[in-house]
């Protein structure tokens, strides 16, 4: 299985011209609707596509100061290159095979120790929350990376709305069991289905976002719809897609990449570019969808935001804990 997240499986470092194009009509359009509020970027009419689902536009607000300065990824490079393992494990894969996944009507059940308990609709759990669009920086475990124009809101501002007992010390996050749907689950290279998990504080931090967009577009199927985590101090396989269970636990949840590969991927999995993966060097990224000389770059601390996070982790040992 571990091929799978193989690096060196890259696919060309040279953008294609429409690429490149794609990537300077982004850029002129974010410039010229920066302080605009709700609508966005129609991305999937710049890439002549249909749009991804037959649900109202979302309206939501642009949060610059979550947000990096760094220019965003295109539409394409997001939505066509894509690790979720239900659908195969080629980087196509998802783009070609979650077309026709039904992300809607969608329910979550949230449970545990908290105060309110239950099965949601999305409307549901949506609708009191005002979306946001945040530039993030983003990083796999495989060592590419890119920035994405998330939509969402804080994962905390929803665990309040639950009320967690004082005995929630975890949250863990599970993807949707629908091995009709996802080709994926009928191997065996996953314990299925898909579990990610936070420490209360983790999930609780400003960071941590709910998302259900990208590009002002409610996310595509591809990407996680329709709702998923993300978490952009830490390496991408946190980031849990299709969330149908939210349960706030007493005890570290079990995660599925730690329980397939505990020496490769930690509970934690903070970006760290002093640990390796035991089978490569985790110094430097590829940057989906740069030239020659700018797509090797630096790896950060904490992906960039140690600033916001280092904190959490004062007096851990972070390569035992990584
Ligand atoms: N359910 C589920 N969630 C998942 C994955 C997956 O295989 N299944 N892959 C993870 C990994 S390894 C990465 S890098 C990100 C990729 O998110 P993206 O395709 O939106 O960039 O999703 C994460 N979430
Ligand atoms: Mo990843």
């Amino acid at each position: 299985m571990n091929r799978y997240h193989d690096p060196s499986i890259l696919p060309s470092e040279i953008p294609s011209e429409s690429e490149y194009f794609d990537r300077r009509r982004v850029l002129a359009a974010l410039a010229a609707s920066a302080a605009m509020i709700g609508g966005g970027i129609d991305a999937a009419a710049q890439t002549g596509r249909p749009a991804v689902q037959a649900r109202p536009a979302p309206r939501y607000t642009r949060n610059p100061k979550f947000s990096t300065n760094e220019p965003p990824n295109s539409w394409e490079d997001i939505t066509s290159y894509n690790n979720f393992y239900e659908f195969g494990f080629n980087k196509e894969d998802p783009y070609e095979r979650a077309q026709s996944f039904r992300s809607h009507p969608w329910n979550v059940e949230i449970d545990g120790e908290a105060e309110v308990r239950g099965r949601f609709t999305l409307e549901d759990i949506l609708k009191p929350h005002a979306l946001e669009e945040r530039i993030y920086r983003f990083r796999c475990v495989e060592a590419w990376s890119r920035i994405v124009p998330w939509m969402g809101f804080p994962l905390a501002d929803l665990i309040r709305r639950f009320k967690p007992t004082s005995r929630a010390k975890f949250v863990e996050f599970t993807t949707l069991l629908d091995p009709k749907q996802m080709p994926g689950q009928r191997t065996s290279v996953l314990d299925w289905p898909y579990r990610e998990g936070l420490r209360i504080d983790e999930a609780m931090n400003p960071l941590t976002m709910l998302v259900v967009g990208v590009y002002g577009k409610w996310l595509p199927n591809q990407n996680g719809a329709p709702l998923r985590l993300i978490v952009p101090w830490k390496y991408g396989f946190k980031s849990i897609k299709s969330i149908v269970r939210i349960r706030f636990t007493e005890r570290q949840p079990t995660t599925s990449w730690n329980l397939s590969a505990p020496d490769e991927y930690g509970f934690f999995a903070n970006v760290n570019p002093e640990v390796d993966h035991p089978r490569w060097s985790q110094a430097k990224e590829r940057r989906i969808g740069g030239n020659f000389l700018t797509s090797r770059i630096d790896t950060l601390p904490f992906n960039g935001y140690a600033a916001e996070v280092a904190s959490l982790y004062r007096g851990m040992d972070l390569r035992r804990f990584y």
